[in-house]
């Protein structure tokens, strides 16, 4: 398990999970508004079968990230926690003020959310069930959510946007589905393929390679 990082100046911490799609997008938005060092990240295990009792005192759903504010208020979900650290910094804002770029960046974030959802239920019903409480259907219709995001994105994502919370989200969801070896979505798919490995060469990417095991 990493280190948790922390420096002299962070007055937030950030319950997190090395493997969690949705804790990782908090943090690379964090890296990408240059609030890093305002950051402490604490690794925990959560998940709805392996309760975590720390989490649920910050969160009622038992879920992270959970971002800790200097007075103590708790802030989940995501993007509550990104529309909260997006005004703590005074550079370009990655949830975009003005229509519709607004618009088109939370929409972008709600899709890269949906993947995600989608993707951890195709992996309850493929992996994390036991095997005879399984329910093929449902997983085939999760797989068929992903694959629709993902021919949607081949065709309509725009290489040249600057980047917003809906590329962090899309990234990291990425990056977490390859991670899982969940769905391919390369094959056929260049231009999807050619942004992602670019985003993926970002610091704030490299820095925050997901590792660990599932504990269910
Ligand atoms: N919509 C939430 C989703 C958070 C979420 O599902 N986190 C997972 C980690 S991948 C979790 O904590 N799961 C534990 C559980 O569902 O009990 C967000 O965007 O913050």
């Amino acid at each position: 398990m990493p280190k948790p990082q922390s420096t002299p100046q962070a007055d937030h911490t950030l319950l997190y999970q090395t493997h969690s799609p949705f804790a990782r997008k908090a943090l690379v938005f964090a890296i990408e508004a240059g609030l890093r060092d305002r950051i402490e990240v604490v690794h925990h295990e959560t998940s709805p079968t392996n309760r975590n009792d720390a989490i649920f005192a910050a969160n009622p759903l038992g879920k992270v990230p959970v971002l800790v504010l200097p007075d103590g208020l708790t802030l989940y979900d995501l993007l509550v926690i990104c529309d909260y650290l997006d005004r703590l910094h005074k550079g370009r804002k990655l949830i975009p003020h003005k229509l519709p770029r607004r618009l088109h960046a939370l929409r972008l974030h709600a899709l890269a959310q949906g993947m995600c959802d989608a993707g951890v239920l195709y992996r309850w019903e493929t992996e994390r069930r036991p095997e005879e409480l399984r329910y093929p259907p449902l997983a085939a219709g999760q797989k068929s959510k992903l694959v629709e995001t993902f021919d949607y994105l081949e065709g309509n994502l725009d290489p040249k946007t600057p980047v917003t919370i809906g590329h962090i989200a899309l990234a990291t969801g990425l990056e977490w589905i390859a991670f899982r070896d969940l769905v391919d979505f390369k094959t056929g798919r260049p231009t999807l393929t050619k942004w992602y490995e670019d985003f993926c060469a970002r610091p704030s990417m490299t820095a925050t390679r997901f590792s660990g095991e599932t504990h269910d």
